[in-house]
């Protein structure tokens, strides 16, 4: 199944969740469905794409049958619109008719709200033998998802100079309630959060711009996020390029007095672009300006902390959440990691290396 944010707006975690589990299927998710089903279940596999996991890759290339639900195949998702594959049987159910088959052919098209059309499908499964175990396929998701959660803990657990984002995710993770609210910029932000949160509670707690596009989305959503007055935190996940496109907000947070965790992942670059350089034209162009934004931050009247290690980035997340105003958390990172599958890829393969999916 690969559930996207039409499936959210109608409210269907339940519905996903019930059906999966009845029929035993892995429930991949696109930036607008991620939260349809808690990380921690164990059909819960995960942000699906060329910006995804690897075990929704795996399952998504393996499977025989692709349930795609409230979801419009966008790009990334659909690894550049490689995946559902012709051999593949695909049942496309959304709530708006011209969607069927307007990217991929469907086999089966229902039309219809997402959550009530998922509890007609779990009534009729109740009424045949569907109901039952599936030994084999509970095996195979599950190693798929071990195999992931192994890869995620060897990047977590290695030590260099610099903090690799999955680390920072990782610190993160190991704070973050239930509840909380995870904003991102466009650009590798968007791509980190979306594939390393962990959404610990089903529902929407992951905002991301369009297409992973605007730069400078970050801050102005996160004070949105936070004056729609969320039961959990706000977190911000920006890039050092994007950041400073609405830098001056931090003015909005101070003079309304809304409370944001702001962590501005530093590599100096603008990240996307000079991989692609790099990969392209084995070349690099870009350097972005030394700022301290935790300088800036202070500047605003608000807090700011300059994080290098694991131990500095945890304290300054603590004290962050114990504040009653807004923080801002430089961390330095190191430039070459990304959560992009196709470079990550490509880069393995050295220069020259034509990206396969953006
Ligand atoms: C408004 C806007 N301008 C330019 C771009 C093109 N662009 C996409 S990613 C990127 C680099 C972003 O750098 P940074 O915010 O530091 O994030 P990083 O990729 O380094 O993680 C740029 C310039 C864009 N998406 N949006
Ligand atoms: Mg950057």
């Amino acid at each position: 199944m690969i559930v996207g944010g039409g499936a959210m707006l109608s409210r269907a975690e339940a519905e996903v969740t019930a059906l999966a589990e009845a029929l035993t299927i892995p429930v991949l998710q696109t930036f607008t469905g991620r939260g349809v089903i808690p990380d921690d279940h164990p059909l819960g596999i995960g942000m699906a794409g060329g910006i995804g996991t690897l075990s929704a890759k795996q399952l998504a290339e393996e499977a025989d049958v692709v349930f795609l639900v409230g979801f419009k195949s966008g790009q990334n998702t659909t690894f550049t619109w490689q995946i559902p594959t012709s051999q593949q049987t695909v049942i496309h159910l959304d709530i708006d008719e011209a969607e069927i088959g307007r990217v991929f052919q469907a086999d089966v098209g229902l039309v219809g709200d997402a959550k009530a059309t998922l509890a007609k499908m779990l009534q009729l499964a109740a009424e045949k033998p569907l109901h039952r175990e599936y030994p084999e396929r509970q095996e195979w998701i599950a190693a798929a998802k071990k195999n992931w959660e192994e890869y995620v803990q060897a990047e977590i657990s290695a030590e260099s100079e610099w903090l690799k984002p999955q680390q920072v995710l990782d610190a993160l993770n190991q704070i973050a309630q239930p509840d909380d609210i995870l904003v991102c910029d466009a650009s590798f932000s968007s791509g980190w959060g979306a594939v390393y949160f962990k959404h610990k509670a089903a529902g929407r707690r992951l905002l991301t711009p369009r297409g992973l596009a605007g730069l400078g989305f970050g801050l102005p959503a996160a004070i949105g996020a936070a004056a729609a007055g969320t039961r959990g935190e706000v977190y911000l996940l920006a890039g050092d390029g994007g950041f400073a496109y609405t830098v001056g907000e931090l003015a909005t947070l101070q003079a309304y007095g809304l409370k944001v965790n702001i962590l501005v992942l530093d590599n100096r670059n603008w990240g996307w672009m000079e991989w692609l350089n790099k990969l392209n034209y084995d070349k690099e162009y870009f350097d972005l300006p030394a700022v301290d934004f935790a300088k800036v931050s202070a500047g605003f009247g608000l807090r700011g902390f300059r994080v290098k290690g694991k131990k500095q980035l945890a304290e300054a997340l603590a004290e962050a959440r114990k504040a009653t105003v807004s923080t801002v958390i430089h961390v330095d990172t190191t430039l070459w990691e990304t959560p992009v599958l196709g470079f990550r890829e490509a880069i393995g393969r050295r220069q020259n290396a034509p990206v396969k999916y953006m």
